[in-house]
This record gives C-alpha cells, sequence and structure tokens, in this order.
C-alpha cells in the first residue's frame, strides 16, 4: 500500500502551514534576532519602524503576559531575550505588520546595542568552565579499572563529529488565530503539539485548555520540530492574542538554518582493552555534548547516547560517561539517531584502531563480539533476541561479503588512481521513550452511520507515513476496506496529553492505540449483531471484509447495515484508547532498568570509491539486512531506510556545518550547506528485510523504522578510510565526521 500522502504531495495538493487559506486582516510576523554570540543588551531601537507604513507592532519580552520561558524539560529558555543574549540568531522582538515583505524589511532596521561578552564554542571549553546543561551521568558495567591490565592491547584516542542541519522541506512555522474569549488556536508545524500547547499557554498565562493545536501533516522533522517548534507557535499566539487577529509567520530558509539548533556536534575520548583474538574485555569513553545555549532536548540526547555507547557489542566491563555542556551556539536538539550515531561512531572509531593494532581487519572484531541472545546492556537490560548473529550471517552470505573483498582488491591492485574500500556497518537501537512515561498514546474512533471510520491519535506525519500505517491498523482491526477510514489531523482538543511523534516510536504507540479503540467498536458491533440475529453468544459473531458470520456462515448482513443498527438501537459508534508501553522502567538512581520495548538491528556493507587526484568519491553500494520485524508495509519501509540511509551519510560524508571566529554560521543556505542529491546518493541501495522475524510489542508484529537506517550512513566513513589506506598506507587516520571530498584530498597527500 502507497503512502496516502505521496500522490497529493507529487500535484502539490498537500497543504503545509503557508498553503493554507488566511482570514482576510491576517497579520504577518518577522524576527529580531542577536547579532552576537554572548552578549549584554544595552538598547534596541526600533524608531525608524515608526516611519515604515503596514508595520503594526514591535512585541518585546516586556509584552509578555504569562513567563517568558519556553523551556520544556529544563526551564532556561526564554521566547525573546531580556538583558543578555547567549547565542547569534536568538529572538529578541518581534514584528508584526500586513505583509511578510514589510515586517522582514523594517527588522533589518531595528538596531540593538549590546555589549559583547567572551563566547564558548567549545564543549571541552565549556566544560573545564564547569558550564553544564546538567550534572554528568555514567553507565557502568564490570570494572573497567580492574580489567585494563588483563588487556593485551589497550587503544586510545578522541573522536570528532560535526554537527547537521535538518533541512525539512517545510520550514519552521506557525499560524494562530483569536477565537472566542481569549482563546488562541495554533496551526503549528511539530511533531509535539502537546508542548506546544502547554508552552503557549504559560507563555500567555492561559489554561492548557484555552490553547487548542492543530496539525494536519509536517513537512519533515526529523526530530528538528519537537522542542524547537515551540517559538513561532508562541511568538504567532502572542501577537495574536495581543493584537485579536490571525498572524502567521514562516522562516526563510535562511532564517531557519540560522536561528534553530541542529544535531549536537560530540567530541569524545575513548579508550579501548582487548585480547590478541580481538575480544573486547574493557571500553571506557567520555562524551563532551555540544548542548548549545540552553538544555532543549539536550539531557534526553545525552542518555541515548549513554544508552547505545557500545552499540552492537557484548562488553563485559565498560565505563560511559556524558556531558552536556552549555555553549554559545542555537539550543541543539533532537535528530533522527538522537545521540546514538554521535555514540556509535565513537566505538566504531575505537575497534577501527584496535584492528589497526591487530593487524587484523575491524569486521574480525566486530564479528567476534557481537551481542547474543542474553547478553545484558551497560544498562541492565538483557538483549530478548538472537537477530544481530543472524543479520550479520545473512548479509555475508547473502552479499557474498568475502567475494567482495576479494574483487576490490583486485581493483585496487590494478587501478593507481582510483581506489576502493569496504565497510561494515552493525547497528543495534533500542525503542521506546528512554523517559518511560512518554511511552503512552491515546486514538479517538469513530464509525458514522454510513459506515465510514474517522481515526485521530498523537501521531504527526511528517512523510514517514505513519497515518497510512494507522489506517491500514483500523482496516486490518475493523475488517473493512481502507478506503473507508480517514485519519483526521492531530489536534489537542481531539487527543490530549500527546508524546511528541519521536523516538520511532509514533507508528507502535498511536498504532496499538488504535488497535485497542477499534477492538472495542468491534466488541460492541458483534454484541449488536448477536441481539439482532438472535444468537447466544457475541462469541460466535464474526465480522470479517464488512460481512457478518455466524460461526463462518455468512448471514447476508453487511457492514453498514450493522453500524446503522448499532446506531438505532443507540450503541456508541465512538471509542477512546490508551495505550501503554508494558514492562519498561529505568532507574536513574543506579542507571539500571529495561528502558526499551526491543531492540532493532542490522547490517550496512558499504563499497566506495575515491579518485585519488581530486579527492572527490562516489558511494558505489550500501546492502542492508534489516530486522523490520514482520513488517506490514514494505514500501512504507523500505522509503524509510533509504531516506534514513542516504541522511546517515549525508551526515558522515559531506554537510559540514562552519562558523566565523565569532560563532557566525558561514554555511547559512544550500548553496554552502550540501545536502546528498540524487546524484550523491548511493548508486546501488539494497534492502533485505530479515525473514521470519516478528516482535512481540510492535505494532501488528512489526518493529519501528523511523531512526534505526540513518545509523547505517556511519558505514561509509570506514569504508572511505579504508580507500584512502590503498593510496597511502601511512595515513593517519584522525577519527572526524564529516569527511568530506576536500578533506580527503588532504589526507591522501599533506605531510605527516
Ligand atoms: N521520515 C520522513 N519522511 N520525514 C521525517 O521527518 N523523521 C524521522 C523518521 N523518518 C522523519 C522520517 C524521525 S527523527 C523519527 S523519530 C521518525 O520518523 C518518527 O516517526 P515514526 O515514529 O512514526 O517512525
Ligand atoms: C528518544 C526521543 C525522545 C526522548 C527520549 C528518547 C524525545 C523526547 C524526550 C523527552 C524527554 C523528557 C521530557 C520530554 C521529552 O525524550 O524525542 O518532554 O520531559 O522529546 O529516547 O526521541
Ligand atoms: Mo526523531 S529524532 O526521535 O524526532
Amino acid at each position: 500500500m502507497i503512502n496516502t500522502d505521496a500522490i497529493f504531495h507529487v500535484k502539490g495538493e498537500s497543504q503545509f502551514i503557508d498553503d493554507r487559506l488566511t482570514p482576510e486582516g491576517t497579520l504577518y510576523a518577522a524576527v529580531f534576532t542577536s547579532p552576537v554570540a554572548h552578549g549584554k543588551i544595552i538598547k534596541i531601537n526600533t524608531a525608524p519602524l515608526k516611519r515604515i507604513e503596514g508595520v503594526v507592532k514591535v512585541i518585546t519580552a516586556s509584552d509578555i503576559p504569562g513567563e517568558n520561558q519556553i523551556g520544556n524539560i529544563i526551564q532556561d529558555e526564554v521566547l525573546l531575550a531580556e538583558d543578555e543574549v547567549h547565542y547569534i540568531g536568538q529572538p529578541i522582538a518581534i514584528v508584526v505588520g500586513t505583509k511578510p515583505e514589510i515586517v522582514r524589511k523594517a527588522v533589518k532596521l531595528i538596531r540593538a546595542k549590546v555589549e559583547v561578552l567572551p563566547p564558548v564554542f567549545n564543549p571541552r571549553e565549556a566544560f573545564k568552565k564547569g558550564h553544564l546543561i546538567t550534572p554528568t551521568r555514567t553507565f557502568s558495567l564490570g570494572d573497567v579499572n580492574k580489567t585494563w591490565k588483563e588487556c593485551d592491547l589497550i587503544v586510545e584516542g578522541t573522536v570528532e563529529s560535526g554537527g547537521q542541519e535538518h533541512v525539512y522541506l517545510e520550514t519552521q512555522g506557525a499560524f494562530s488565530y483569536p477565537t472566542e474569549k481569549n482563546t488562541i488556536k495554533v496551526i503549528s508545524s511539530t511533531q509535539a503539539p502537546s508542548t506546544v500547547q502547554k508552552i503557549v499557554a504559560r507563555v500567555l498565562d492561559l489554561p492548557i485548555r484555552m490553547i487548542e493545536v492543530d496539525v494536519l501533516r509536517i513537512g519533515g522533522g526529523f526530530g528538528g520540530k519537537e522542542d524547537q517548534a515551540v517559538s513561532w507557535a508562541a511568538m504567532t499566539a502572542l501577537a495574536s492574542y495581543k493584537l485579536k487577529k490571525p498572524v502567521k509567520l514562516v522562516l526563510r530558509r535562511k532564517e531557519d538554518i540560522l536561528m534553530t539548533g541542529k544535531r549536537h556536534p560530540y567530541s569524545s575520548d575513548f579508550k579501548m582493552g582487548l585480547k590478541r583474538n580481538g575480544k573486547i574485555l574493557a571500553y571506557e569513553n567520555t562524551f563532551y555534548q555540544n548542548a548549545g545555549a540552553s538544555a532543549d532536548l539536550s539531557t534526553a540526547i545525552m542518555e541515548r547516547s549513554l544508552f547505545h555507547a557500545t552499540n552492537s557489542y557484548y562488553i563485559p566491563n565498560a565505563k560511559i560517561n556524558c556531558a552536556s555542556c552549555r555553549t554559545n551556539f542555537p539550543p541543539n536538539t533532537a535528530f533522527r539517531g538522537f545521540g546514538a550515531p554521535q555514540a556509535m561512531f565513537v566505538i566504531e572509531s575505537a575497534i577501527f584502531k584496535a584492528a589497526d593494532e591487530l593487524g587484523v581487519d575491524p569486521t574480525v572484531i566486530q564479528k567476534k563480539n557481537l551481542l547474543k541472545k542474553g547478553d545484558v546492556f551497560p544498562y541492565g537490560m538483557k538483549l530478548q533476541d538472537g537477530k544481530m548473529r543472524k543479520c550479520w550471517e545473512v548479509a555475508g552470505e547473502k552479499y557474498k561479503v568475502e567475494k567482495i573483498k576479494e574483487r576490490i582488491n583486485k581493483f585496487n591492485s590494478n587501478n593507481k588512481i582510483y581506489k576502493k574500500g569496504i565497510s561494515i556497518m552493525p547497528i543495534c537501537f533500542g525503542i521506546s521513550f528512554t523517559s518511560s512515561f512518554l511511552n503512552q498514546a491515546s486514538a479517538l474512533v469513530h464509525i458514522y452511520t454510513d459506515g465510514s471510520v474517522s481515526v485521530s491519535t498523537a501521531a504527526i506525519e511528517m512523510g514517514q507515513g505513519v497515518n497510512t500505517k494507522i489506517r491500514q491498523v483500523a482496516a486490518k482491526v475493523l475488517s473493512i476496506n481502507i478506503d473507508r477510514v480517514e485519519v483526521l489531523s492531530t489536534k489537542t482538543s481531539r487527543v490530549a496529553n500527546t508524546s511528541p511523534t519521536a523516538a520511532s516510536t509514533g507508528a507502535d504507540l498511536n498504532g496499538n492505540a488504535t488497535k485497542v479503540a477499534c477492538k472495542n467498536l468491534m466488541e460492541r458491533l458483534r454484541k449488536v449483531a448477536s441481539d439482532y440475529l438472535k444468537v447466544i453468544s457475541a462469541k460466535d459473531i464474526q465480522i470479517i471484509d464488512e460481512e457478518v458470520y455466524i460461526k463462518g456462515r455468512k448471514t447476508g448482513l453487511k457492514w453498514d447495515e450493522l453500524v446503522n443498527k448499532a446506531y438505532m438501537n443507540r450503541v456508541s459508534l465512538s471509542a477512546q484508547a490508551h495505550y501503554v508501553t508494558p514492562n519498561i522502567f529505568f532507574d536513574r538512581n543506579i542507571e539500571k532498568g529495561k528502558p526499551f520495548a526491543y531492540h532493532v538491528f542490522g547490517i550496512a556493507v558499504t563499497e566506495v570509491t575515491i579518485d585519488c587526484l581530486r579527492g572527490i568519491y562516489e558511494i558505489d553500494s550500501v546492502k542492508v539486512v534489516h530486522d523490520a520485524g514482520k513488517s506490514f508495509n514494505l514500501l512504507i519501509d523500505r522509503g524509510q531506510m533509504e531516506g534514513g540511509i542516504v541522511q546517515g551519510i549525508g551526515w558522515a560524508t559531506i554537510e559540514e556545518l562552519m562558523y566565523g571566529d565569532d560563532g557566525k554560521l558561514l554555511t547559512d543556505s544550500l548553496a554552502t550547506y550540501k545536502i546528498p542529491d540524487i546524484y550523491f546518493a548511493p548508486k546501488d541501495i539494497k534492502v533485505h528485510f530479515l525473514k521470519d522475524s516478528n516482535s512481540l510489542s510492535g505494532i501488528l508484529k512489526s518493529k519501528a523504522i523511523g531512526e534505526p537506517p540513518f545509523l547505517y550512513g556511519i558505514g561509509t566513513y570506514f569504508a572511505l578510510i579504508k580507500a584512502i589506506r590503498e593510496f597511502r598506507l601511512d595515513l593517519k587516520v584522525n577519527f572526524s565526521i564529516p569527511i568530506t571530498p576536500e578533506k580527503v584530498l588532504l589526507s591522501l597527500y599533506e605531510k605527516i
């Protein structure tokens, strides 16, 4: 079944914030932001704006009726700066006027007198100064200190990974309008409508019930529209509350790139101890997370880094440390993988270095330490199944990895200018929000008297196909044609207290809630049928493909008639259901528990070719064996795989954020910040979903698919390093992402 939205997207009929018809009298907002990375505001001069026709109002912090505070997990972020600014692009004032062009022009005329204070951009420097978002945390298993002396080899090193801009197709934005009695409706491009609702209420000093947030769909989020979607919603809500007019704010691409947070850059240390045969005995590391100027989701992201520090390996002695460091960048935020990619790049680097010193291929160490059923993670959870090793075996056989290696060796000895490299990237990713309370969802299902059905859940459709999957679940449980089912917009007045659509849990949580609601409705309908057909027990009634059966015998009663009978008999055709992921918990006092419903596994085999004259490279193929459980939508899951892989490769290779010494982002457009296009994407992406797999707690036995494929992109880094090595044996690897063609070229020829 294809994604319900696909045809509308292609025809340009899908509505994003800026496509929605606006009422007459709609005003537009633009944001005046900090020109310096750290400073004290002396004076803001808005006088020149008085001369501009069409400017209606300039809003600053003093206009806020409630709290000037938008921090969610930690309340450390103002909506509009008051006396200090902490990053370039931090909002200071909002200009509201009759046209988008007018307010943008007006913003440029505002003058800020700011006393510049020294900024900090490096997370290690911030750490030394004690600028932490939260106290450091450590996960540990066994005893690393006692183990080092048992090791034949100990490798140490540092690893860097850069940030990443989300480049969702639809930039951030919101549209708010006032209704009766001071209530405000907010149309927001967000993954977290309840967060937006709660914080808008806080800013306006209104009860949450007076704010309604509605999201039809968003043009991509990738994690960037959880907490980061709040500002624009709050600004438009504040303006419309003050002016009693509809107000719209949709960022331009450049504004979005400059003002919003990105993936967290990490700077990390590792130490790994092994036996000569490649068995890892001990692993210790420290992540210095560059959090930016305020917490946003940094603490939760830091936690996921801790959980994924040992990737797909069993390591009996591990000590994982993480510090979330406050710097003068925009607050960094969720991005597909949520701290796991940064953590996995570190351990894969450690393995690569250890393999070098042992004189073996990294795959020898990878394979030797791969997780098996019953192994314990540093956070205390036991692995429930043996699919990790299964993926490794299947990949080896299916893609004939040894044959590829031979072919590559031959190619490399026959070519001077072009060199090929291959890598294997195993992944193991935990599914569930690591904050257990977030693992809940509700659904509201209505059957109308014509037999058509609407479903409302907490899920946000962002291109990942969750609405299609929910439609499939409803149609399957109700046993009706999928065309009868509509998934409605995600609205806080229909489904309340929602968790963000994140952590890859959208389909699992909301699909399961939908399933429960539909099951309840079916039970009622079977009772209606048994009463009408005078059958003693409703258990003997089946409803299959829109027909009613008694013990397998057709009755002639059809779905629409049955629904109508229920209505005429005053039986409710609406159901609300709540679902919670069973048996998960995590105790942060001892840093142990069972935080995940299950794990997703897979292996990617990546082949690359570099041009050693020019440093440019091509990704020949990425071949994956992936455990998606029992997928019920292979088309969507394949789409998520391909998109995730390419996005992960982008982070590892060409997406490079560059800043001036003053902290100004220089790569502020898609001309200077290059993301993968179709020519850069792997020539060949093969995806094999592991057969005979299922999941007990995923929806309809499937496994979550959203984030894990991103992690395969890390393999491209190591394939490139291997290829460079073929040209230059004495390459000193400095483990650093992204590995741009420019860096490849330099590494091929620079003097060591
Ligand atoms: N796919 C598309 N097309 N657009 C997106 O914004 N976000 C990713 C992933 N796939 C995203 C996407 C991220 S970060 C997550 S957490 C999941 O989708 C969220 O959706 P799900 O929980 O329904 O998988
Ligand atoms: C993965 C995620 C999220 C997460 C934990 C994960 C996420 C998110 C939160 C979160 C945590 C605490 C809060 C809150 C949100 O945790 O997206 O509001 O108080 O928002 O493992 O993707
Ligand atoms: Mo995804 S980073 O959990 O929105």
